[in-house]
């Protein structure tokens, strides 16, 4: 495929203004005519040919103004249509296409998904319903006409409000018309049809406009679809209430779906979810699912503004609408849930999958500026670093700016296609100040570094912090620069005190955030009556790594007076990470390195003390560095084995030592209340079923005793999905019990027994590969549905490292094999899973070389599709 470049964007030499559809749904030739208004673009050139996309495209019959157009004034295939000499004045093209729902497996276009018809067009599949501009910046007025088979598909949905529908007398079909007065792209394009369960209410907004809001659910499923409806109509008040946004239809629908290539979509007025992130019981879903829910249906409910009202110039501009987004949606799950929690929940994920993307041969900027295969940038990077570029300007600028800056942006680009530049001058308008040397974020790939040292003069009571930033390289950008990284930062003092922060007056410190700009800089801080010890990036103000030189001793102050609670779980982390790396060395040399007195006093009284006035926050300290936030540190030669047994030595001796603590604050947490899924409730799941899990690593059998005890006696999904985790890691004939009995339960429910083939897929040992190739002859399992596929091989490859990473190379060769016979089915989720080599390079050499040899066996098959050709090419660049 050839390559795309942001420099080479100019604007489209024809408009579409408006597009009238008509879909006649039939399961394997549906017609589609578009009816659609063009017009010469003043900004293009002038008598150029009209190029439309197409992809896997029938052309029935085409009409310019109503007459049939001659052979030699255009051409067709089914990738294109191309009229050679179009009119330079308004005119109407009328397009009849078909396609088939059934045979669709990309899942892009018009399909199929449990005989529900549904569409997928970003990024570029409308152009499998009809020919057109699939570019996001040519904005139309849609009017959608449905007809269907009443019996097949009493629902028919579209983008807008309804504007008509009757029966078709005599032929068992009807139909509906949707119209959508907001101009939008064609990637926001939807319908849906088919036999569904609906959950509705009428949501009125802060101006008194009463809408209806619905989830459409397969039959069956209407009792799990309440609580995605509630946290809808909270994520509506919470737009209106903190950025002002109201919603703008008479309706709002949202339909889920079993077959679904990512989580959700947010088409106008139609929001298409894979149903993991809608369908929620107290038996079905845990507190993670209900948690992941919320965050869902608030990301695609706000893109009607950051998305849909203000959409992409181009593609290159993607972080525009999703970083931003998942900007809101952290801030909206932050405020209706713990603050802190969220924070550092947030951090994990972006640390679990965007640093060791930027770490690896598929690293990139947050705005990309080439691409071959638009669907492979939907990534951590354009996603999680793009939220954290917005939250470093939000720390920047303080609240108030930042709502001005944001209010600005939507006054100014309401109804465009915009672009980085456009939303950065908001924030340089509000501000007063110039954004050129920030915007640096969205160019520059690669986690910055940052090291600092403090040096403390009790004679002229100064405090000296040094402070260096450097990035390594990434492909394509072997030169860095320094970027502006908000500090935000204390001194802490005796008891936890935060000392007053008094520095000369160039250097720039508001409400204790420190902006460093430079490749290094010194700050003194003046009138420090005692010896500090610094808590930076409090929040994680800026998204990079950091070293400083402060002692175990000093990290474990912070751990327990720090007056940030996020920093106080990174102290620990820190102090955690340092002895599991130096244990993973011991392990290579056949020692065993017990942690620190220091640290297992700190956890004993941290336990014995605090843990349960914030269960949500002590389940996370409790929860140790993951087996790949280890590998990351270390960064090279990654010997997965050496870290499994570090880490496994260093849980069991932590525990052994917590263990009095641990089971009295287990007896504590049980709880006797009804379920509730609130964090609070779910908190205390959390730490009750993290301190579950150190027992049975401290005492196995007593472990393996309460784990089953909690299995049998669970009345949620959380609860007994945490008590198979924890039997899970105990060979033996009661985790083959419990695993049965999870099968026998839940057999009838695909979407619960991914929990169970992920779980397995996970197990750390040498037999999980044959498990992980029975499992995918199990009854089960298709590759053809995305959740399976994920669910069992997606976690194998990211979430079992000393398995995926075999040093017999079968590891990589099970997914090789997967990604090779998947790709002609679904590209984009074949492309998804071959990126669980994007760590390959830092593995020890004999691992590595097992990895090339299996991504240069996917790389020199024939006929890839342009996402699984893309993927293989850049990690083996
Ligand atoms: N915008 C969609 C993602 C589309 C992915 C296309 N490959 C969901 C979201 O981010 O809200
Ligand atoms: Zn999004």
């Amino acid at each position: 495929p050839p390559v795309i470049r942001l420099e080479d964007y100019r604007p489209t030499d024809y408009l579409i203004d408006t597009v009238d559809l008509d879909f006649n749904l039939d399961p394997n030739v549906t017609k589609v005519t578009a009816l659609l208004s063009l017009r010469p673009n003043p900004l293009g050139r002038p008598n150029a040919p009209l190029v439309l996309d197409g992809d896997e495209l029938l052309l029935n019959d085409l009409r310019l103004d109503g007459t049939p157009l001659d052979a030699n004034a255009y051409t067709a295939s089914p990738q294109g249509l191309t009229l050679h000499a179009p009119p330079q004045r308004p005119f109407e093209l009328r397009i009849e296409t078909s396609v088939n729902p059934t045979a669709n497996t990309k899942l892009m276009g018009l399909f199929r998904s449990n005989g529900i018809y549904c569409t997928q067009c970003e990024a570029e599949g409308f152009r499998r319903i009809t020919y057109f501009l699939d570019r996001p910046d040519v904005l139309s007025v849609y009017t959608t006409r449905i007809e269907a088979a009443v019996e097949e598909a009493p629902l028919l949905l579209g983008n807008g409000n309804r504007a008509d529908a009757g029966l078709m007398p005599g032929t068992g079909r009807h139909f509906v018309v949707w119209h959508d007065p907001h101009p939008k792209p064609a990637y926001l394009f939807a319908i849906v049809g088919g036999r569904l369960d609906t959950v509705s209410e009428v949501y009125t907004t802060q101006s008194g406009r009463r809408v209806d809001i619905a989830i459409h659910v397969e039959q069956g499923k209407r009792e799990r679809a309440t609580y995605a409806l509630d946290a809808l109509a909270r994520s509506m008040r919470w737009d209106e209430r903190v950025f002002g946004r109201e919603y703008d239809l008479d309706v709002f629908n949202v339909v889920a779906v079993s077959d679904f290539n990512m989580g959700a979509m947010e088409n106008k007025g139609l929001n298409i979810f894979n149903d993991k992130y809608v369908l929620a019981s107290q038996d079905t879903a845990t507190d993670s699912d209900y948690a992941n829910i919320e965050a869902v249906i608030a990301h695609e409910y706000f893109h009607n503004w950051t998305g849909n009202r203000i959409t992409c110039r181009d593609w290159f501009q993607l972080c525009l609408k999703e970083g931003l987004t998942v900007f809101r949606d952290h801030e909206f799950s932050a405020d209706e849930r713990s603050r802190p929690v969220k924070r550092i929940a947030d951090v994990r994920t972006l640390r679990a999958a965007q640093f060791v993307e930027d770490a690896g041969p598929l690293a990139h900027p947050v705005r990309p500026n080439r691409y071959r295969e638009i669907n492979n940038f939907y990534t951590a990077t354009v996603y999680e670093k793009g939220a954290e570029v917005v939250r470093m300007l939000k720390t920047m600028l303080g609240d108030d700016v930042f709502r001005k800056g944001m209010d600005l942006y939507f006054e100014r680009f309401d109804g465009t296609a915009a672009t980085i530049e456009d939303f950065l001058s908001c924030f340089a308008e509000a501000s007063g100040r110039s954004l050129d040397h920030f915007s640096e974020w969205y160019a520059q790939a690669g986690t910055p570094i940052l090291t600092a040292s403090g040096f403390y003069d009790e004679v002229s009571r100064t405090y000296r912090l040094d402070l260096r930033q450097s990035t390594p390289p990434t492909p394509g950008q072997p030169e860095k620069k320094p970027l502006v990284m908000p500090i935000a930062m204390g001194l802490v003092g005796e008891g936890g005190r935060d000392l007053p922060l008094v520095t000369d007056n160039d250097v720039a410190l508001h409400d204790g955030v420190l902006i460093f700009d430079e490749a290094a800089t010194s700050v003194t801080f003046h009138n420090v009556t005692e010896k500090p010890v610094p808590s930076l990036l409090r929040g994680f103000s800026a998204p990079v790594r950091y070293d400083i030189d402060l002692s175990d001793d000093e990290l474990l102050v912070l751990f327990s007076a720090d007056s940030d609670p996020f920093n106080q779980w990174q102290a620990v982390q820190t102090v955690l990470i340092r002895q599991l790396i130096k244990g993973t060395e011991a392990v290579k040399t056949g020692r065993s390195l017990p942690p620190s007195d220091r640290l297992v006093r700190a956890l004993a009284e941290f336990t014995a003390a605090t843990a349960e006035q914030d269960a949500a926050f002590a389940a996370q300290v409790l929860t140790l560095p993951t087996e790949s936030d280890i590998a990351r540190e270390i960064g090279r030669d990654v010997d997965p084995d050496a870290i499994l047994s570090a880490r496994r030595a260093m849980k069991r001796q932590l525990s052994e030592a917590l263990l009095p603590t641990l089971e009295r604050l287990h007896i504590k947490l049980a709880s006797s209340d009804a379920f509730s899924p609130d964090a609070s409730s779910a908190g205390r799941r959390a730490l009750r079923n993290a301190g579950l899990d150190l027992i049975a690593a401290a005492d196995p059998e007593r472990g393996e005793q309460l784990a089953a005890e909690r299995y049998a006696a669970a009345d949620n999904m959380t609860d007994r999905m945490a008590a198979l985790a924890t039997l899970a890691l105990i060979p033996g004939a009661g985790r083959e019990d419990a695993l049965a009995d999870f099968a026998a339960r839940f057999a009838h429910d695909p979407l619960i027994m991914d929990k169970w083939l992920a779980l397995q897929a996970m197990i750390p040992e040498p037999q999980t590969l044959d498990r992980v190739k029975g499992l995918m002859q199990h009854p089960i399992f298709t590759l053809t549905n995305p959740n399976r596929a994920r669910a069992l091989i997606g976690s194998f490859a990211m979430g079992n490292p000393t398995q995926f990473n075999r040093i017999d190379g079968a590891g990589f060769d099970l997914l090789a094999d997967v990604v090779l016979k998947l790709d002609p089915l679904n590209p984009q989720v074949a492309a998804r899973l071959l990126t669980a080599f994007r760590t390959w390079r830092m593995l020890e050499p004999g691992r590595r070389l097992k990895a090339e040899a299996a991504l240069k066996r996917v790389a020199a098959a024939g006929n890839l599709s342009p996402d699984v050709t893309d993927i293989a090419a850049r990690s083996l660049g």
